[in-house]
């Protein structure tokens, strides 16, 4: 399974247990024993077709400097096995540092930019393949998948010189990226202290119906992108209160109503104060005004944090600063905390076991785990540089007493693993359900993670039909620009359990 033959220098680093001690994870201490890596883990992408976690840094383990050679330290993390290896990529000359990601609708992982500025690269499930140039060079723009296949992206003024990173869209199927001249790039502009070189980082874009995409973010001003002929955008109102939110970080985990969560972020990249703001972003038609309901918000001030969407439709937020510094652990929040849809009010976990700041990654795995890890990545020597994950054991893992590890539902088979949009799943649990107990069915997309940025992830979730009393059908939505093609974790939740995911291929 492993891409030998591409890369240079390939060990295993190490095999280990999650808990070496035995003990098991507990609400007051939910993180595994650290898992060390032999780079930091600033990128991070579930491969759909092995569970592996594919991670790298830059074209050094622990540093970096822009334009320095062109090739990628990356390593695989087996998370049930424990294993990491380690890997030279070199025959992609593509330095994936500071990139966009997005998996596309066959699960392949697309990565462009960042040091080497207009690369693009894929990896397949079993190797890393060199694909078209960008025709604008960037780093830190972000991409998104859209519901015909094509993947948009805007922005990224960090690599590749300063202003016009209009938009431009890559064709999967035919190899090709062609520019969006009047997607300009001066439509999600912050106003960054730092300039142009800061102010279009990041974008907060999100796949919606007929091909469009809504940008959320980290702009107070929420926009609305058609990528037919040139482009367009139309403006989509702005998040309330919030004011530019830099680094901030969001997520959809009710893709069925159209919901979005925005959390902290700071009004610039580097040394600016971060907020505790949280907003509820509505969207609807395409073209249309967003709703923006101002929430309660967290009990951290953060920035540079990652949101990763559990599987019952909470949102876990993990670490960042109160006062961004790139390159430093000053002013850490330490508390993660996880918002409820139901309640609309955030509760703190146990404080990390170590920072988790600019250049941190956080993702959900199989497992209904989360992996958090990285952070640092210096251009020099640094003592932030944690070349190191910890897996964290959500609150459902547990009976009410915190320490009992709950009774987690088996998804025994699905009947076809691979299904189209607005087709219907099979699905068979191992028991029969009581009539006293709670089932519910969502599917999280899966996704890729780096600085803050996660535009791959979403959930929906199913009404069950109980064809037997293991049996049930879940039938998917038919909008492919809500149901995203791709691979999908399919989720039983018993009690608010989650069952281990089953790997679900959507096709268009
Ligand atoms: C990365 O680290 C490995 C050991 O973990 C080492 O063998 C390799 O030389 C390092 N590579 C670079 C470019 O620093
Ligand atoms: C999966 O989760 C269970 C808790 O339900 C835990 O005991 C086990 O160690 C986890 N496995 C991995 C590989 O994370
Ligand atoms: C999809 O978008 C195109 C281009 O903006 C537009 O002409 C068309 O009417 C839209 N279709 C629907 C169903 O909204
Ligand atoms: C797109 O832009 C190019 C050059 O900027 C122009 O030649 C072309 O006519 C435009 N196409 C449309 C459909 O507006
Ligand atoms: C360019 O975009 C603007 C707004 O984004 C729109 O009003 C205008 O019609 C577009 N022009 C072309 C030629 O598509
Ligand atoms: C970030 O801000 C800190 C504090 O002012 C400063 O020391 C540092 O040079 C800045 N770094 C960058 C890359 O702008
Ligand atoms: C911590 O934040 C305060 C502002 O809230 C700032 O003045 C101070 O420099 C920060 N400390 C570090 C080590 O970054
Ligand atoms: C499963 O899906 C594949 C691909 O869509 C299809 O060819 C096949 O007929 C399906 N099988 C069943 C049993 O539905
Ligand atoms: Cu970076």
């Amino acid at each position: 399974m492993r891409p030998h033959t591409l890369l240079l220098g390939a060990f295993v680093l190490t095999t280990e247990a999650l808990f070496h001690d035995g003990r098991q994870p507990t609400l007051a201490n939910p993180y595994s024993d650290q898992i060390k890596f032999p780079l930091v883990p600033v990128a991070v992408a579930v491969v759909p077709t092995t569970k592996i976690l594919v991670a790298w840094s830059s074209f050094k383990n622990d540093s970096f400097f822009v334009h320095g050679d062109d090739i990628t330290q990356t390593a695989f993390y087996d998370p049930e096995a424990c294993a990491v290896e380690h890997f030279t990529v070199s025959h992609l000359r593509h330095d994936m540092f500071c990139p966009s990601i997005s998996l596309d609708f066959q699960g392949r992982i697309v990565v462009a930019g960042g040091d080497t500025e207009e690369r693009t690269s894929v990896f397949d499930g079993q190797d890393w393949k060199p694909v078209s140039d960008m025709h604008i060079p960037r780093g830190y723009h972000s991409s998104t998948i859209l519901s015909d296949g094509r993947i948009f992206t805007i922005g990224g003024s960090f690599s590749g010189g300063i202003g016009g990173k209009n938009g431009e869209v890559y064709d999967v199927n035919k190899d090709e990226w062609t520019l969006l001249s009047n997607a300009s790039a001066e439509t999600i502009l912050t106003k960054d202290e730092g300039g142009l070189y800061r102010s279009d980082n990041h974008a907060w874009l999100f796949a919606w119906s007929n091909a469009s995409v809504f940008q959320a973010g980290p702009s107070t001003r929420m926009n609305w992108f058609d990528i037919n002929d040139n482009g367009t955008s139309t403006p989509a109102g702005i998040r309330n209160n919030d004011g530019d939110a830099m680094t901030g970080t969001v997520a959809m985990y009710d893709a069925n109503k159209g919901k979005i969560l925005s959390l902290g972020g700071a009004p610039s990249y580097n040394d600016s104060d971060a907020t505790a703001n949280a907003h509820l972003i509505t969207i609807g038609k395409p073209g249309s005004q967003a709703t923006v309901e101002t929430l309660e918000p967290m009990h951290s001030t953060r920035t540079f944090a990652n949101s990763v969407i559990l599987p019952d439709g909470k949102v876990f937020v993990v670490g960042g600063q109160s006062h961004s510094v790139v390159f430093s652990d000053g002013n850490s929040s330490m508390i993660p905390e996880i918002w409820d849809p139901e309640t609309k009010k955030f509760t703190e976990m146990a404080a990390l076991p170590i920072p988790r700041n600019y250049h941190s990654s956080a993702i959900l795995l199989p497992n209904a785990t989360v992996f958090i890890g990285g952070g640092g990545l210096c251009p020099g020597e640094c003592d932030t540089n944690h070349l190191n994950a910890h897996t964290f054991f959500p609150p459902y893992f547990y009976e009410a007493d915190g320490v009992t590890l709950a009774t987690r539902p088996i998804i025994t088979s699905v009947g076809n693993s691979t299904v189209q949009v607005g087709g219907t799943l099979y699905a068979t649990l191992s028991q029969p359900v009581a009539s006293n107990e709670k089932l519910t069915w969502s599917m999280v997309r899966m996704g890729s993670s780096t600085h803050t940025v996660n535009t791959d992830q979403r959930r929906v979730y199913m009404s069950p039909q109980a064809l037997t009393p293991t049996l049930f059908t879940l039938n998917l939505l038919s909008d492919p620009g809500v149901m995203l093609p791709g691979y999908w974790y399919l989720f039983a939740l018993l009690n608010g359990v989650p069952s281990k995911a089953e790997i679900i291929l959507v096709q268009p």
